[in-house]
């Protein structure tokens, strides 16, 4: 069963920043209803998702490798098909945008293309597809809009590659500048700038997402709180906190035979005493959740006690003060094992994305899509970062949620139903038409 998106009877002005009125005019196609076309919609996932694509069915598709590239590739030419003229900028983001009938600010559509590593074919492609089949359907129809819209696919969300997560989206918003983001290197020592030009993607700074009227990204929820609800869709008031810390420790490579237990200077033991610390304090506190999900030993060898270990912490919470709260805490458990273990650990806390709230004005658009068409939705914070965290420093902001099949995701066993994906595409173009009038 699909929601059609019925904008011939919404007529009615919003303000969705308190200062732009919406008008959402009647169009003349009287009880005409707008659906998107839904095989398009999945055909353009399963070409997308065979970019990267992984034996155990998810993705790998880490940013500015060369499957990031034939990614934008594909996209590049279905904008250019749908008649977008294509902008990228000089940290690789993509802007494809539609003209409407005024120009000025556009109603941002936007998500990205790059994956975590043997991730799923949904996190990120959905947003920045069905924003195409947003496009798509708009132009099947005829159909102009008084403001331009723009689908926006953002350079290196996941962080995977190049620490920190959102750092393209959080560049145009000013929260990284040019060189911390062309300085940033992967574990192999490639620098991000050098990547976007090998891979052709070194655009220009004027090219850069401007601030838009509005800003609308379509995620899967990556969580189970829509299926327990019974939800296919779900409108996000805000992004928890995040922070990520990246932890040396340095003890002393030794034989481990000869080697008396007391002499030791074991930098796996101490990691080991620090992760399972992290895993304990935020099972003692309310709504946090920490993941060391990066670790490396060295030398790496089995008869040798490892010297070095790097590793990472992933903390998040609702509230800033508690985000802060636990970090000190880890520093704490820190300066407790280098004291036992004579091991020395180095913690850098080197990004911190604040806990975010979305724009009311937008959430309302979305409610209101989500009335209209009927589909039950489902109200719950985002746990997992997105671009509109900093999107929403350069305009009015909000996300919609499409249910997880058990909840998984950055797993190649990631699924959404397809009448879900449909129904928060077809909530999408509902509330991109409404702001865009
Ligand atoms: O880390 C996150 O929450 C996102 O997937 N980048
Ligand atoms: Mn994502
Ligand atoms: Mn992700």
């Amino acid at each position: 069963m699909g929601w059609g998106a019925s904008i011939s009877r919404i007529p009615g002005w919003g303000s969705v920043d308190g200062k732009t009125d919406v008008r959402v005019e009647a169009t003349d196609r009287g009880d005409d209803t707008v659906r998107i076309d839904a095989t398009r919609l999945h055909d353009s996932l399963d070409q997308m998702a065979k970019i990267g694509a992984t034996p155990g069915g998810g993705v790998t598709r880490l940013a500015l490798t060369d499957e990031d590239k034939a990614a934008r590739d594909l996209l590049r030419s279905w904008l250019e098909a749908a008649g977008l003229a294509v902008r990228v900028d000089d940290v690789g983001n993509m802007t494809g945008r539609r003209p409407g009938g005024e120009d000025g600010p556009a109603v941002i559509l936007a998500s990205h293309l790059d994956s975590v590593r043997e991730g799923g074919r949904f996190d990120g492609a959905l947003g920045v597809l069905a924003a195409l089949e947003v496009v798509r359907t708009l132009n099947d129809r005829g159909i102009a809009t008084r403001r331009p819209i723009e689908v926006v696919n953002w350079t290196n969300e996941e962080g995977v590659r190049f620490e920190p997560a959102m750092l393209c989206s959080g560049a145009v918003s000013g929260r990284f500048d040019r060189p911390y983001v062309y300085g940033r290197v992967d574990r192999d020592g490639r620098r991000l700038e050098d990547e976007l030009r090998r891979i052709g993607y070194l655009g220009a700074a004027a090219d850069r997402p401007r601030p838009g009227v509005a800003y609308l990204e379509l995620h899967i929820e990556q969580g189970p709180v829509l299926e327990a609800e019974g939800c296919p869709v779900g409108i996000v008031p805000g992004i928890v906190g995040i922070t990520w810390l990246d932890v040396r420790l340095s003890g002393r490579a030794d034989h481990a035979g000869p080697s008396p237990m007391g002499l030791r200077r074991d930098a796996l033991a101490a990691a080991a005493r620090l992760v399972s610390g992290v895993e304990a304090m935020a099972r003692e506190t309310d709504d946090a959740v920490a993941t060391v999900g990066r670790l490396v030993v060295e030398p790496n060898s089995i008869n040798t006690i490892p010297g070095r270990v790097t590793m990472s912490v992933d903390l998040r919470h609702p509230s800033a003060a508690t985000l802060d709260a636990l970090a000190a805490r880890f520093e704490n458990l820190v300066a407790e094992v280098q004291g036992m273990s004579g091991v020395e650990i180095a913690a850098d806390r080197f990004w911190t994305s604040e806990p975010t709230p979305f724009d009311a004005g937008v959430l309302a658009v979305v409610q209101d899509a989500c009335d209209d068409l009927g589909v039950p939705a489902g109200r719950l914070w985002s746990r997992a970062g997105h671009d509109a965290k900093y999107a929403q420093d350069l305009c009015p902001a909000a996300m919609i949620f499409v249910r997880s099949r058990d909840g998984l995701s950055h797993n190649e066993g990631e699924y959404s139903a397809p009448e879900d994906l449909e129904a928060g595409a077809q909530v999408l173009l509902g509330a991109a038409v409404r702001l865009a009038g």
